[in-house]
């Protein structure tokens, strides 16, 4: 039977990635015979926004909710939406009420990808960050009094539940065992933040008795950052809350070249709802309609979800034909960010072929 398949590529190079990443798709399916079924949506972008005065239809989640994975580009177009209004009202309903509360990111420093880090090799940086994804920081409980006045006051609370921290740490516990190192890295700031973040540090050392072959490490959030840039390599996995994560993830990838070929796989791990599959970089206004962005994020992504969808000779063609293209280096087909002058479409057209192949 057809795994269907939902493409909301959103906003900005979210809309020129996104082909690419289809296109990888689709080289896959053929190679590996897998009947994968594309339906596009145009909602979840700052255009239907202002169409409708929305970025969702109302029956969004039944529309939705059928399909077997979403695949989604980018979102935020700030120059005629606030970034807060289009994230709200897109991704972030799409994570809470699939309860994706997984966010997964590796950390991959690629061959012929050069590090800003100066002397780190492919095989220095190999981690991933996962993220907790439907709460935290990321919260709708706050408001405004005296809006406007001089007695402006402006409050949003963290939210922790025992559910939502022990099932991501749960997660991260498992994929840590999975790996050769067997090593997790808790990110917290209980020092500052007096009452959440002491709440995370029981719950992982809590979690760890269950884990005796997992070496647990926790470093401050301001000290983490320091050691992805300075250490990147003494990290495995790396948990962290909805902020945390969301900041470590675009660093994490950064440190490895390029946040153009980050991917992230927002997880239901129960199979009860979609997951959703989308690059780590956001819309990018400022190389928008350029034809430069780098879709790797977005065919890895795919990559991603081939392997949740239970098709994992086909993810791991998908990522050797990554690795083969950016191996190779040709100029003429890397994108700028990689030290080429191609295009998003030579760069996904290369990696097409070789997935094909
Ligand atoms: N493809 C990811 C994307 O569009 N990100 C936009 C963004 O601002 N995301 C914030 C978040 O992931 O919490």
């Amino acid at each position: 039977m057809a795994q269907r398949i939902a493409v909301i590529a959103g906003d900005g190079i979210g809309t020129e990635v996104m082909p690419e990443g289809v296109r990888a798709l689709e080289a896959a399916a053929k190679r590996f015979n897998l009947d994968l079924d594309f339906h596009t949506f145009d909602f979840g972008s700052c255009d239907y926004y202002l169409e409708h005065g929305q970025m969702l239809p109302n029956d969004w989640f039944e529309q939705l909710k059928g399909f077997d994975a979403l695949f989604y580009g980018a979102v935020g177009w700030p120059d005629t939406v606030p970034d807060h209004i289009s994230l709200w009202g897109s991704l972030l309903q799409f994570r809470r009420q699939f309860d994706q509360y997984i966010n997964l990111r590796p950390c991959k420093l690629m061959p012929g990808i050069k590090s800003p880090l100066a002397g780190r090799e492919p095989g220095d940086i190999d981690f991933y960050v996962v993220r907790e994804n439907t709460e935290g920081e990321y919260s709708s409980v706050g408001g405004k009094m005296f809006e406007g006045t001089e007695r402006e006051v402006v409050m949003q609370e963290t939210v922790m539940t025992r559910t939502g921290v022990d099932r991501v740490l749960k997660y991260a516990f498992d994929l840590a065992q999975t790996r050769p190192r067997k090593k997790l890295t808790s990110a917290t700031k209980s020092n500052g933040i007096s009452i959440t973040m002491p709440y995370w540090d029981e719950r992982v050392a809590e979690m760890a008795k269950q884990y005796p072959d997992v070496a647990v490490d926790k470093f401050h959030i301001d000290i983490l950052t320091a050691n992805f840039v300075l250490h990147p390599d003494w990290f495995d996995v790396v948990v962290g809350s909805n902020l945390f994560g969301d900041i470590l993830s675009d660093l994490g990838p950064a440190c490895t070249g390029t946040i153009g070929i980050a991917p992230s796989a927002n997880i239901n791990p129960e199979g009860n709802f979609p997951s959703l599959f989308e690059p780590v970089h956001g819309s990018a206004p400022d190389i928008a309609g350029k034809g430069i962005a780098n879709p790797i994020g977005q065919i890895w992504s795919g990559a991603m979800m081939l392997e949740h969808l239970g098709h994992q000779d086909a993810a791991k063609a998908m990522v050797d034909a990554i690795e083969a293209v950016l191996a190779e280096g040709d100029a003429d087909v890397l994108t700028r960010d990689i030290g080429g002058q191609g295009t998003t479409e030579s760069l996904g057209k290369a990696i097409a072929e070789r997935i094909g192949s």
